[in-house]
């Protein structure tokens, strides 16, 4: 996503991030999924004893094993001894944290005194917060809640903002991406294009008497229509190709490094699929619809995706004038 789609994502959709943030106060710090990480079992028994009212506690013995049960498992709080006999606790916490799946576990290490200065270095590289042996129930107990609380406070509004801005660039209806990201996409590519002499092509497809498919059944029917429509097109263009509703019944496809042939064989197929079975809208008789496809390739070297439009805009009125179910360059 370009730094300008973020930010009209963020102010357009500021309503979803605020419930998410409303949701800090709702988030349960309970039920946490465990791993501590210690090659005293009986401090680890100890530690999971205190832990394992509230949660679920696994106990690792072995840290060279420690990256992949955290990778294989989604654990939300790793909780790290200072003392692994020969393994580095640093090092464990590292590579925790340069694996993908792992990047943000919550850590919280369990130090003696005099691993101070050593635990000082680890909060540098990462690890979220320590404790100090012997270990205290109720200072574990808030510890752990305080950082599994975070952590998926952090998920969820993760996730809230990118359905914010992946809603900012969809088409509802039919899931296709809106106008507002094809213009956009369109001026890249088309920039991208001419910059490396590659080829590309656009079409315009419009349905063809799509007002009379909601005066005689309805606009809800309609609805299905664009639906069906949207997914028999996307399956018969390709993986980089880029399917956009315009509005209304007006789609666009752009189709990078294609030439004229290819562009045409695209096209055709995506009309053929429409044309050829009826559409399942429950109704009495099977709906019959076709479409009609208008598509200009890039030119000259000083092509504008408006001209680009436009000539496939004009290829479009021509097949519509034509007798439309068809492809027009
Ligand atoms: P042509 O073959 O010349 O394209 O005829 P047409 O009937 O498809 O074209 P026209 O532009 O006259 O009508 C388009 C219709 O699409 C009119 C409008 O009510 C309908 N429409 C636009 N958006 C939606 C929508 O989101 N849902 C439904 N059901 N209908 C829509
Ligand atoms: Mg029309
Ligand atoms: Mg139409
Ligand atoms: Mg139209």
């Amino acid at each position: 996503l370009t730094d300008e789609l973020r930010a009209r994502a963020l102010t357009g959709q500021q309503i979803a991030i605020e419930d998410a943030l409303r949701a800090m106060d709702t988030i349960s710090a309970s039920g946490g999924s465990i791993l501590i990480i210690d090659t005293d079992l009986r401090h680890a028994e100890r530690v999971k004893g205190y832990l394992s009212a509230e949660h679920s506690v696994d106990i690792l013995t072995q840290p060279s094993d420690a990256v992949f049960q955290v990778a294989g498992a989604s654990y939300e709080l790793a909780l790290v001894s200072m003392s692994l006999d020969d393994f580095d606790p640093l090092r464990v916490c590292s590579q925790i944290r340069t694996l993908d799946h792992t990047r943000t576990l919550p850590i919280i290490l369990m130090a003696d005194e005099g691993d101070k200065p050593r635990v000082v270095r680890a909060l540098d590289l990462g690890v979220n917060d320590f404790i100090s042996r012997p270990v205290e129930r109720n200072e574990l107990s808030a510890r752990v809640r305080t950082q599994i609380r975070r952590n998926r406070y952090a998920l969820e509004l993760r996730q809230s903002v990118n359905n914010t801005m992946a809603l900012a660039v969809t088409d509802e209806l039919t899931g296709l991406y809106n106008r507002r990201y094809f213009d956009r996409h369109l001026n890249v590519m088309l920039g991208k294009a001419q910059e490396q002499s590659r080829d590309m092509a656009l079409m315009i497809l419009d349905i063809d008497h799509f007002k009379s498919v909601n005066d005689n059944h309805g606009h809800d029917v309609g609805d299905i229509v664009l639906k069906e429509f949207a997914a028999r097109m996307k399956r018969n263009i390709r993986g980089v190709d880029l399917a956009c509703r315009m509005g209304g019944e007006e789609f666009v496809v752009l189709m990078p490094d294609t030439d004229t042939f290819q562009a045409e064989a695209v096209a055709e197929r995506v009309r053929q699929a429409i044309a050829e079975k009826p559409f399942d809208v429950g109704t009495a008789r099977p709906l019959m619809v076709t479409v009609s496809v208008g598509v200009s390739l890039n030119e000259t070297l000083t092509d504008s995706p408006e001209s680009m439009l436009k000539r496939a805009d004009v290829a479009l009125y021509r097949a519509k004038r034509e007798g439309r179910n068809r492809v027009i360059f």
